[in-house]
């Protein structure tokens, strides 16, 4: 197929072997957007240097010193640019009603129409990067592809470590594009003038297309991950009954050499990468973690009736503030070589810096101005690392098993100061998608807006279900119905606080106590107490042996408090009902249940 422009810088040389599919949608973008020249990725590391090199010699990337951090740039993103945008994210269904009232909505022709007018001429003087990818494991059957087309450099090399790119994605792509069931999402985006006033990020699910302008940070650009990996597969997963959720996926092997997985949903910049990445706490020797998967998870009812769960990613876009070798190591290790980072500071000798980051001192902030502490912290509180799942020193090596890993236990957690124990048993699966759908937390930085502020986020999903909740809950109930061996469903919460502030419970690697205590639950070898909320641990049932806590703090974390938790019933009761005829009974049923039992207690 003929394009009109330039195909000569091109890494794939020979673009007949593209599938016709990809190359006739490139034409028709390429007509509307008007690019210089066209960059067909194939994904090699020969490749990502060059591209890197390119991003440098634009200044768009600043290479960070070499001794301590070697093959590392930074990124500095517009300040008008620096996280997820809510409110200019869209699901376009042709009813709004199958949007839902967790999402923002326009009718599919009118986004169509508007977006068009803003890529309509957008990528002049510009190059358009296409970057076919892979979400999954390239032999899975539970994988799925896309097509991301960019005219931003930086977009191009950051999906070149999240995702798996390069000729065995481009295969698959030409395979499964004729298919009906598998076709390559189809994802749009230009960084147009980064003016937030011409921003949006659509999602056309029934089109299995995104389009995304305006914006180069994060979610709203590395169309793979939020968009295509959750709102679209969640869309695609109701149909074909599986999950696509915003979950850690993490392989636990206690002493005795017993191996588990599970996977754990937390809302954004709440402790998923930290505890995918954990490390055991030294008074718990024989203790192994490993790590597939660190912000999402497709889980597939599996022909034994348990839950099996892939990470569609193949890097980490995380949160870098409050990464150092005492809270995360193994992360802290990761990121000294082979990383983007993204709006952090800078010292002296051109080492990255963050708030956290122990020794040393900021000199230039994260805008490129020297470091002044009256203007705010020196790092981006949502700044961010990418990298290769395959520098995590405890990578899986099962994170590429094409049937994915048995899922033991399920966790939802959100950071609340008060209400929300330490850590609750659901009493069984329907239960527990109550307890998913009740998650409540304070908002951070990785959305535009005000932080700290509780809200809910069922399912930590808020932000990226692809359609309307009352569906998807009873999606969840109807998965569930499916496992003859359903893994156990619990709520944590690291973020407890005393009066004062003080965060009541250590956190990171001593968040294994608690997982140890539900993977006993789960072999039966562990007690609990029976609340209205569900069942906790006693202190007695938790190992803090060679933790320092008082047994007053212990007890405030382990306690349900009736009278909160009657009104806490009541607000998620309220929130409950405002999906209407689409709420499915069974929850009800269950809020019910919880309701009757507090009035007891
Ligand atoms: P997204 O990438 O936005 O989805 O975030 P995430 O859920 O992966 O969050 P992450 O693990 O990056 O943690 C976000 C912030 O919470 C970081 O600043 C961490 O240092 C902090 N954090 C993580 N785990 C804990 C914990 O157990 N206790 C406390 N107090 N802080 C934690
Ligand atoms: C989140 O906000 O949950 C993230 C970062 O993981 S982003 O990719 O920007 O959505
Ligand atoms: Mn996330």
């Amino acid at each position: 197929m003929a394009t009109s422009v330039s195909q000569k810088a091109s890494g794939i040389n020979d673009i007949s072997q593209i599938s016709p599919a990809v190359r006739q949608w490139v034409d028709e973008v390429a007509k509307l957007t008007r690019p210089d020249r066209i960059y067909w990725c194939d994904g090699s590391a020969e490749e990502y240097r060059r591209l890197v090199q390119e991003l440098v010699a634009r200044n768009e990337l600043l290479p960070l010193n070499a001794e301590e951090f070697p093959n590392c740039f930074l990124a500095r993103s517009n300040p008008n640019d620096v996280a997820r945008v809510e409110h200019l994210t869209f699901i376009c269904t042709p009813s709004k009603e199958d949007a839902g009232p967790n999402n923002n909505w326009i009718d599919p022709k009118e986004a169509r129409a508007r977006m068009r007018s803003l890529f309509d001429g957008c990528m002049r003087g510009r190059t358009l990067y296409v970057v076919p990818y892979c979400m999954g494991p390239i032999d899975s059957p539970y994988s799925r592809c896309g097509v991301e087309i960019t005219d931003s450099g930086y977009v191009a090399v950051n999906m070149m470590l999240m995702t798996r790119t390069g000729r065995p994605t481009l295969e698959r792509i030409a395979r499964e594009s004729t298919s009906k069931d598998k076709p390559f999402v189809r994802g749009l985006h230009s960084i147009g003038e980064l003016d937030p006033n011409r921003r949006f990020i659509m999602h056309y699910p029934q089109d299995l297309a995104i389009e995304s302008f305006g914006s180069g940070y994060g979610g709203n650009a590395l169309l793979g991950k939020k968009c295509h990996a959750l709102r679209i597969a969640s869309w695609q997963a109701r149909t074909e009954g599986w999950l696509a959720e915003h979950m850690l996926i993490v392989g636990l092997t206690n002493p005795q050499g017993e191996k588990h997985y599970i996977a754990a949903a937390f809302p954004s910049a709440c402790g998923k990468t930290n505890l995918a990445m954990l490390i055991p706490p030294g008074s718990m020797p024989g203790w192994k973690v490993e790590t597939v998967g660190d912000d999402i998870a497709w889980l597939h009812p599996g022909p034994d009736g348990r839950l099996w769960a892939i990470n569609p990613e193949a890097g980490y876009f995380g949160v870098v503030p409050g990464t150092n070798r005492d809270t995360n190591r193994n992360a802290f290790d990761m990121i000294k070589r082979d990383t983007l980072f993204t709006n952090v500071a800078l010292t002296a000798d051109k080492q990255p810096w963050w708030e956290g980051r122990k020794k040393l001192e900021p000199v230039i902030d994260w805008k490129g101005q020297p470091f002044d502490p009256k203007n705010g912290p020196a790092a981006h509180p949502n700044s961010r690392f990418t990298v290769s799942a395959r520098n995590n020193p405890i990578y899986s090596p099962h994170a590429d098993d094409a049937q994915g890993v048995p899922i033991s236990a399920l966790v939802f957690g959100g950071r609340r100061r008060e209400v929300a124990p330490l850590v609750y048993e659901s009493r069984d699966w329907n239960h527990g998608v109550l307890v998913g759908a009740s998650v409540a937390s304070e908002t951070t930085a990785a959305a535009v807006g005000q932080a700290g502020v509780v809200r809910r986020d069922p399912m930590a999903m808020l932000p990226f279900c692809g359609y309307n909740f009352g569906d998807y809950w009873a999606h969840w109930l109807n998965v569930g119905s499916k496992l003859s061996k359903p893994p156990r469903i619990y709520h944590v919460n690291w973020f407890r606080r005393d009066a004062q502030g003080r965060f009541l419970w250590p956190g990171f690697g001593d968040n294994l106590r608690v997982i140890e205590w539900m993977l006993k639950r789960s072999a039966g070898t562990a007690t609990a107490e029976t609340t209205p909320i569900g069942n906790l641990p006693r202190a007695q049932d938790l190992n803090i042996q060679g933790l320092q806590i008082s047994d007053a703090d212990l007890k405030e974390l382990l306690t349900v408090d009736a009278k909160l938790w009657r009104e806490e019933l009541k607000s998620i009761g309220e929130y409950l009902r405002g999906y209407g005829a689409r709420l499915p009974a069974k929850l009800t049923e269950e809020h019910r249940k919880t309701l009757e039992l507090l009035d007891k207690a």
